[in-house]
């Protein structure tokens, strides 16, 4: 068996790019590099003292998020954050084994995972608002988890941590791109900054490649759900995902360039975007009454009617 690239322990697996064989601390290395890197920019370029702070960590239960939390739990030593690891219960079948593992991972790491279950604090569940007309699964989805996550986060005057890969990024990126969806483009981000009752986030796998975090998971024995949601198929990025994955089989380090050229060259051309207070709650919004009140009150009319 090959020897690792940085000691004289065997190898345990490979890292992707660069492509090199690394033992089990080494590859853990390679891949608390990759968080700390952003943890620097956070701090160094936004100026944001993460000591003492409250990080809220968004877990689904699956790899993503899994191994995030893992990361970020080990750097918390020499970063001295505090972890609030957080799950919101959407009414979804496939996060009942979500939670559980997201339980097992916490109660390891020492946590406590907080829950947020959607039904009891809001009175509706994702299913029961796909009912209304004029928004894709997950469009409801996307912006429920978002709302709540910022209201938590501001809430307990947190920074939210999210995360997305950098494969997520590419399919976001390509799939704008070819529409011409300037508003995605500039929304587009892996550190957002604080804004009035807006949370700070940023999202430190935006570096990492999906297979890494798979790597990361195996060698660490670290247990993740494989439960997919009933509306996977309608995910918009679903054929953008078979192409580049099928594209950084071929020419290695694709998506990393594509992801790179957009925040480095394309991005700052994007507009900007005024936001004022929702009329309703308060929070954030491009409109008089945010999305989130809007499909709230659709809700409630209709329930009304029933
Ligand atoms: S949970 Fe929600 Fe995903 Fe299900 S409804 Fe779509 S967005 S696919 S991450
Ligand atoms: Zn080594
Ligand atoms: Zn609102």
């Amino acid at each position: 068996m090959e020897k690792c690239h940085y000691c004289d322990n065997l190898a345990e697996a490979t890292s992707w790019s660069p492509e090199i064989p690394l033992c089990l601390n080494h590859f853990n290395r390679y891949m608390e590099k990759k968080v700390e890197s952003t943890l620097k920019n956070v701090i160094y370029n936004y100026h944001v003292t993460l000591e003492g702070r409250r990080l809220l960590v968004a877990l689904s239960g699956g790899k993503d998020s899994m191994a995030l939390l893992h990361l970020l739990h080990s750097l918390s030593l020499k970063y001295h954050y505090t972890l609030m690891p957080l799950i919101i219960d959407l009414g979804l079948p496939h996060l009942h084994d979500g939670i559980t593992i997201c339980k097992k991972n916490c109660r390891n790491l020492g946590l406590e995972l907080q829950i947020y279950d959607l039904k009891s604090e809001e009175g509706f569940t994702i299913p029961e608002l796909i009912e209304i007309d004029g928004h894709t699964p997950c469009s409801i989805c996307g912006l429920i988890k978002r709302y709540i996550l910022n209201k938590i986060a501001v809430e307990h005057n947190s920074i939210i941590v999210m995360g997305h890969t950098l494969n997520d990024y590419t399919y976001r990126i390509l799939r704008a791109l070819s529409l011409g969806d300037m508003d995605t483009l500039r929304r587009l981000s892996y550190i957002l900054s604080q804004g009035k009752r807006m949370a700070m986030r940023f999202s430190p796998l935006h570096d990492t490649y999906e297979i890494d975090i798979c790597t990361f998971l195996r060698i660490n024995g670290i247990e993740y759900s494989h439960a997919i949601c009933p509306y996977n198929d309608f995910r918009i990025y679903n054929p953008y995902r078979r192409i580049m994955d099928s594209l950084e089989e071929i020419d290695h380090g694709v998506l990393r360039r594509l992801k790179r050229t957009f925040f480095r060259r394309l991005k700052p051309t994007a507009p900007k975007v005024n936001l004022r207070e929702c009329k309703i709650c308060g929070y954030p919004t491009t409109s008089e009454i945010c999305l989130f009140c809007r499909i709230k009150n659709l809700w409630m009319k209709r329930k009304a009617k029933a």
